[in-house]
């Protein structure tokens, strides 16, 4: 196979794409930065914030984002040599497409732009994205008439969050009830953007599915969970797709929108689902089973790892791998992640600081911050399910504490956020001797540093930070090769290594360094780990 495959990565604040080429490697990487080069939208973030924990986005901020990376690919590379896109975005994010919006995708006249285009064919135009916290009472709804939390996670893979799309589908029918009669299709974020590059619906992957409340976590083949549909809103399952397919299943051809806009081969290029940003980093990161747990310290900060068997948990959620038909991805989420401590970063500054003087602050204070603990809730949290609140500190006693330097604060919230992801993954009782970070602030050495002495286990960082559209682009290659050849495919991670021609056993070429534990550090965290879970409790509101 020759060619290039398309990795885009749709996340809170930005779209990104990789250009990934027959070996495995990127080649050429561009973004769209939402506030910054979108700025007609008004976003903060990539986001809206509304009341009572409302966060949403423009849908058609998405759609005019994915036309300027193919205005830039168009000028950077032969666009008739790509074989195959996929994608990744965003988890639990809805996109509602108003009755006719089908007719006007599928005809899209290519000397026009698409946003001009799609202009009417959302009945919302803002999209509820994962960090909203305002859909309470539905949930509440919800879990009760679906038998209790336990029995939906059982299910499901996780309680009714807040984020979960059954629960914002819900909020929809009944504060908008025009809106949702308007309505003549609901997708993820993930299987819209997919549906833009195929001019017609696209079905949910297996991963993502798993984060809406709405999919039977353990089917084989998959299927929705008819009961939640019902439950949700009266005839969601007409404005649903009939069934979510694997994450490697070739979905059709590129949209003659595209082909004929911007030069891609029609007959050549292959569109594959577009799957979650946390399953997506676990295909990046060629997470293995039962060995590897993965960080990502994003807009949001997750931790997840790959099992073959799972028992999911009230206060965490299982997904779907989307490298292997049948394995799990348990995660714990933290919506206060890269944006609460930019804001740590520039407390109490007119200016914003620099991140090398927040490494300084990491650099100047000792492994457990002499017995200071932190905790700053700028949005409403997942984990504990938490109001905002400005940063808090305490000490071992548990007693608040005032008046300490900056310096302390800012590894407070950085080692507190360690403690939390080593307390609530261990949980799940998922092994593992090592661990991937990724995200922006996995650029922060220091804040690596932190992550392996709380985890006692080495850190590795991959070269390309950015594994959620590596992910994409290599479960295009690899959706690809299924869809030439049905009856030979490799696995996944067998796959990749060969094409990127290393013998088996050898790491990947995007992986690199490595921040090994201070045994030390170990007697100190272990003293402060009961303490953090006893201050947690104090911020659940529920
Ligand atoms: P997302 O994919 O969720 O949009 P990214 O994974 O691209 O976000 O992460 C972006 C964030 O990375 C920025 O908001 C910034 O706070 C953080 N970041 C970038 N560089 C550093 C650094 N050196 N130290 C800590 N955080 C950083
Ligand atoms: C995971 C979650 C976030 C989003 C945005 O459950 O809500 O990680 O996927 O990154």
């Amino acid at each position: 196979m020759s060619g290039y495959a398309l990795g885009f990565d749709l996340s809170t604040q930005s779209l990104s794409v990789i250009v990934m080429d027959s070996h495995c490697q990127v080649i050429l990487e561009y973004s769209v930065n939402f506030d910054r080069d979108l700025p007609q939208y008004q976003t903060k973030g990539g986001a809206h914030a509304g009341e009572n924990g409302r966060f949403t986005s423009p849908a058609l901020m998405f759609v005019e984002a994915l036309e300027k990376v193919f205005e830039h690919l168009k000028e950077k590379l032969r666009l008739d040599q790509v074989r195959c896109i996929s994608g990744s975005a965003q988890q639990h994010g809805s996109m509602y497409w108003k009755r006719g919006a089908q007719e006007l995708l599928r005809h899209l006249n290519p000397e026009a732009s698409m946003v001009q285009q799609l202009q009417t064919a959302f009945s919302r135009q803002e999209c509820p994205i994962w960090m909203d916290a305002s859909t309470r009472k539905q949930c509440n709804y919800l879990e009760t008439v679906l038998g209790g939390p336990e029995v939906v996670a059982e299910k499901t893979g996780s309680r009714i969050y807040s984020r979960y799309t059954a629960a914002q589908i819900r909020k929809i029918y009944e504060d908008e009830p025009q809106i949702y009669e308007d309505t003549e299709h609901i997708s993820l974020i993930s299987s819209g953007m997919a549906s833009l590059l195929l001019g017609d619906y696209a079905p949910e992957d297996v991963a993502d599915a798993a984060g809406t409340g709405l999919f039977v976590l353990q089917s084989d083949p998959p299927l929705w969970w008819d009961l939640a549909i019902e439950q949700t809103a009266p005839r969601l399952k007409d404005k649903l797709v009939p069934k979510p397919v694997y994450s490697y299943c070739p979905l059709g051809k590129i949209h003659t929108y595209f082909a004929q806009r911007f030069g891609l081969d029609r007959q050549q290029c292959f569109i594959f689902p577009w799957s979650g940003d946390n399953p997506n980093s676990a295909a990046g990161l060629l997470l293995q089973a039962e060995r590897d747990l993965a960080v990502s310290l994003g807009t949001s900060d997750t931790a997840f790892a790959i099992t073959k068997q799972i028992k999911p948990r009230i206060e965490a959620h299982v997904y779907r791998s989307p490298m292997k038909p049948l394995e799990f991805i348990p995660l714990v989420c933290y919506s206060n992640g890269s944006l609460t401590r930019e804001a740590i970063k520039d407390m109490d500054s007119m200016e914003p600081r620099t991140w090398e003087s927040f490494t300084q602050s990491l650099l100047q204070t000792p492994p457990g911050n002499n017995g200071i603990l932190g905790f700053y809730y700028r949005v409403p949290e997942i984990l504990p399910s938490a109001k905002p609140c400005p940063p808090t500190f305490f000490d071992m006693d548990m007693k608040l504490v005032q008046n300490i330097d900056y310096h302390t604060k800012v590894r407070a919230i950085v080692e507190s956020r360690c403690l939390a992801i080593k307390i609530h993954m261990d949980r799940f009782q998922v092994k593992y001797d090592r661990v991937w970070a990724t995200g922006g602030a996995s650029e922060n050495e220091e804040i690596l540093q932190i992550l392996a002495d709380v985890l006692q286990a080495p850190v590795h960082r991959v070269l390309y930070h950015n594994s959620a559209s590596l992910g994409a682009a290599y479960r295009a290659w690899h959706g690809k090769a299924y869809a030439d050849n049905p009856s030979n495919l490799e696995g996944f991670h067998d796959f990749i290594r060969t094409k990127q021609q290393l013998s088996h056993g050898n790491e990947s070429k995007n992986r690199k360094l490595v921040w090994h534990p201070n045994p030390e550090a170990s007697h100190i965290y272990l003293k402060m780990f009961p303490i953090y879970e006893e201050l947690e409790k104090r911020f659940e509101t529920h």
